[in-house]
């Protein structure tokens, strides 16, 4: 793995949070929208990138819906580790499910956000044993001071494994 440059790529279902989690991380991200009834959803993808004990690391947020298979194919390539977002209080979907056995069969690193546990109906114990990933964290996207930790404990985990 090149030490000093990672690529980690978001996955999860549709409103699940990735793009939020992308902004936890950096002020400045892109993201590639669509506006819907109730916010906007991603089209194409998320960018954005921090640096953590002197590696750069480059964040790269899915779109959710199910149509946008091959974007999530060509964002995949080359990627050092993969994020999982559940959204906590509605679980897992099919795809999401689908993109994990996928994660699994290449043996990537993977770890689990279980997201909105800020909101009363999160049921993240729920969801924890689903998806066995190298790590689980409980956080809210909406709180960076939750989404940088989790991640930098994944980029360490990288960073020995590699
Ligand atoms: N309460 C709460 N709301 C959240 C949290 N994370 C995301 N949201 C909200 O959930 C909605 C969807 O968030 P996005 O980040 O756009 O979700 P996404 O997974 O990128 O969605 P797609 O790109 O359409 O797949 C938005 O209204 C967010 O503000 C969280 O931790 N807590
Ligand atoms: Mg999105």
């Amino acid at each position: 793995m090149a030490a000093d440059r990672l690529k980690i790529v978001v996955f999860g279902g549709f409103n699940a949070g990735k793009s939020t989690f992308v902004r936890a991380l950096d002020a400045g991200a892109r993201h590639i929208e669509a506006k819907t009834e109730g916010g906007t959803t991603t089209v194409a993808f998320d960018f954005g990138r921090f640096e953590t004990n002197g590696r750069k690391v480059y964040v790269f947020g899915t779109p959710g819906q199910e149509r946008f298979e091959f974007v999530r194919e060509i964002l995949a390539r080359g990627m050092n580790g993969a994020i999982i977002v559940v959204d906590a209080t509605v679980g897992c979907d099919a795809t999401t499910m689908q993109t994990y056995a996928w994660l699994k069969e290449q043996r990537t690193p993977i770890a689990v956000m279980l997201n909105k546990c800020d909101l009363p109906g999160a049921r993240p114990d729920a969801y924890a044993d689903l998806l066995q990933a190298d790590m689980t964290h409980r956080i809210s996207a909406r709180e960076k001071a939750n989404v940088r930790p989790a991640m930098e404990a994944f980029v360490a985990s990288l960073v020995e494994s590699g």
